[in-house]
């Protein structure tokens, strides 16, 4: 015999009511006002199909974060665009797949809403009409430089035309070069939101290529695109600091160690991030070379001693949290899907560009004085809710 002493029964009041929500009680009935809206309205795209957005499995049809697959900029307001640029990686190679690999992965980030603050949901799909504009082909140019004249025709009529943001996945870092270049045109001189292990601050008298994963800010600040001193770089460590170290200082780039990075709060940290980009219109940058090789061990110049990914991630919130910087496009880069056989490198930078997506369809909403609701065309299923 057993000596288990059985718990009281529920009363069966309780118990009726416990059968009555089994039978009727839906999810729905108690969720956010404006999830709810959102879930409505996404049930009636494509004369009432619905997309069908809780499962990642078999999208190969929708794009980015589940965004529509087009090139109509001229009805966005934010496009995610993959750039596969590799020629210029020091070391490991294999960024051409980036971009394809971030895609699907992204396809798990989302059920087209996320968690903000105080009990807040982010709701992008409702504030921006988003697109994913496809992965920009460069097949065939056996050269960086026609590479990236190729891209910037894109670039041109996506955000100087069009007047779209842009969230991009790379490719090396070479890719910033577009984004900030035309950004710039298109807003005036852009500050710098930098975490990467590398200053990334070469000059043309280092070395005469034109376009590389090392000059892209520095060939954009000479452009008039780029305001160094409303640049921040965190995470800076490893082989190249002693090289390229001097102009930070030279440019008045603020410039901070990983080995500091990981002594300082991100209460702190994003304080000072906000002191030094203050107001005006503003790049985010991440390369994931930044993180410690626990957390991304797929990039073309792995360093140790790197930073952890809630450490960003915690230090990008309470930016974007404070309301105080004006962020006008983003991208996440460097990473290289060959080296990341558990994809777990891949669902971190996957997971953050997420959130930045986020970020930049609230601060669209901001400067557009209005939400604008993306809107998919072919719908293919049932919303589950
Ligand atoms: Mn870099």
């Amino acid at each position: 015999m057993s000596n288990i002493k059985k718990w009281p029964a529920m009363d069966q009041e309780k118990i009726k009511k416990l059968q009555d929500y089994w039978e009727n009680g839906r999810s729905v009935d108690g969720i956010d006002p404006a999830i709810k809206k959102h879930l409505a309205r996404m049930k009636t795209m494509g004369d009432g199909k619905g997309i069908e957005f809780l499962s990642n499995l078999n999208k190969d049809y929708l794009g980015a974060f589940m965004a529509p697959f087009s090139r109509d900029t001229a009805n966005a307001d934010i496009a995610v665009v993959g750039l596969p640029f590799e020629k210029s990686a020091p070391m490991n190679s294999g960024h051409k797949y980036g971009p394809k690999m971030l895609r699907e992965l992204s396809k798990n980030f989302m059920g087209t809403t996320e968690p903000w603050l105080d009990g807040k949901f982010d709701i992008p799909f409702d504030s921006a009409r988003i697109i994913d504009y496809g992965t920009i082909d460069t097949y065939g140019c056996f050269d960086l430089t026609t590479e990236v004249e190729v891209a910037l025709e894109h670039y041109r009529k996506i955000v100087n035309e069009d007047g779209c943001s842009t969230m991009m996945w790379g490719g090396d870092h070479t890719v910033t070069y577009l984004p900030l270049h035309c950004l710039g045109n298109l807003h005036g001189p852009l500050g710098v939101i930098h975490f990467d292990a590398h200053y990334d601050l070469v000059t043309k008298a280092d070395f005469p290529y034109p376009y590389h994963s090392g000059n892209m800010f520095t060939k954009n600040m000479a452009e008039g695109n780029v305001d160094p001193e409303r640049m921040i770089t965190m995470g800076v460590r490893g082989r190249m600091t002693g090289l390229v170290g001097g102009h930070a200082k030279n440019l008045g780039v603020d410039v901070v160690m990983a080995e500091e990075c990981r002594i300082t709060p991100p209460d702190v940290m994003a304080q000072r991030v906000i002191d030094v980009v203050g107001e005006g219109p503003t790049y985010l940058t991440f390369d994931v070379d930044c993180l410690d090789p626990i957390y991304n061990h797929a990039s073309s110049a792995v360093e140790p001693f790197g930073l952890s990914a809630n450490w960003c991630w915690d230090v990008i919130k309470l930016v974007r949290a404070s309301g105080k910087v004006n962020l006008v496009g983003a991208d996440v880069v460097e990473y290289a899907p060959a080296a990341d056989l558990t994809k777990l490198c891949g669902y971190t930078a996957a997971g953050l560009s997420w959130k930045l997506l986020c970020w930049l369809a609230d601060d669209m909403a901001k400067r557009n004085g209005e939400k604008r609701e993306t809107v998919w065309d072919v719908a293919f299923g049932n919303v589950t809710l």
